[in-house]
């Protein structure tokens, strides 16, 4: 199926994340089974700041369909960049789009990311769903390790390619679980297990967001010479505050951000 516009973008990356995330389409049909109606806040995508799917390269159909570049963010413990983009529909997802910063790892990292981006047929970063289209090269278990011993970002990117990291669920348009904390709770009682590090909430009322996830869930992943079970996706939950303007802030918050990054990382 061709996709040609946001729309039908959207839902295709929603539909190929609960696919491999069914931790998410457990925890979405438990809240709207309760009567909530749920709003993503944001969608993130991660991604390599090669000249050919960096960012920016990330981000033309979101700027194609009218999202507009809000805020960059620095994560120099990760050596990562990232930027946010907003839609003057509100009631349409953020886009959180991250790169791994290629030139402060070994040179050893770097040329086993440039010839995973060399596999991508000429041009195919072009395409309008690309950021759908999952993994575009071929990479084996020991390419996966590799990577694993200096970044699990880049890890992770190297075996899930191109697709939503994760979706998360605006909070404050929830009427039962519109504090954090009760959110959280109801999530543990389910059996959720919630990302620890930093603390489950992340942020405070202070810099205007709360934020808290789901571990990742495991996945069975076939790659070139075999398959490895590895962390896939997770499940996030924002609440926003207003600022001093009385406007809702809608920027990221980077400390935050630097542990939700560790959602995906194994051994939690
Ligand atoms: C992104 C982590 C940061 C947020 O909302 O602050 C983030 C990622 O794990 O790719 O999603
Ligand atoms: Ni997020």
């Amino acid at each position: 199926m061709t996709v040609k516009t946001l729309p039908a973008l959207l839902d295709k990356m929603w539909q190929d994340y609960i696919a491999i995330n069914p931790l998410a389409k457990k925890i979405s049909d438990l809240l709207v089974g309760e009567g909530e109606k749920i709003l993503n806040d944001h969608i993130a995508l991660r991604t390599f700041n090669h000249p050919r799917v960096g960012v920016d390269v990330m981000a033309k159909p979101f700027i194609e369909a009218g999202y507009k570049y809000s805020g960059d963010y620095h994560f120099p413990e990760k050596k990562l960049y990232a930027k946010h983009y907003e839609h003057p529909d509100h009631t349409l997802p953020k886009i959180f789009i991250s790169e791994l910063k290629l030139e402060e790892f070994s040179p050893e990292l770097r040329k086993t990311v440039n010839s995973l981006v060399d596999q991508i047929p000429a041009g195919a970063e072009n395409a309008y769903d690309f950021v759908s289209t999952g993994r575009p090269w071929k990479v084996t278990t020991k390419i996966y390790q590799d990577l694993m011993k200096e970044s699990d970002y880049a890890a992770w990117v190297s075996a899930f390619g191109y697709r939503p990291n994760h979706f998360t669920v605006f909070i404050n348009e929830l009427k039962k679980y519109s504090d954090i904390l009760v959110l959280n709770d109801h999530l543990k009682a389910q059996g959720f297990k919630l990302n620890a590090s930093g603390g489950e909430v992340k942020g405070s009322k202070e810099v205007c967001l709360e934020q808290s996830s789901t571990l990742a869930n495991n996945i069975e992943v076939t790659f070139d010479d075999g398959k490895l079970t590895i962390p896939a996706c997770y499940y996030e939950f924002a609440k926003r505050y207003p600022m001093k303007n009385g406007q809702l802030y809608q920027g990221f918050v980077a400390a935050s951000a630097d542990k939700i990054f560790e959602s995906t990382s194994k051994g939690q």
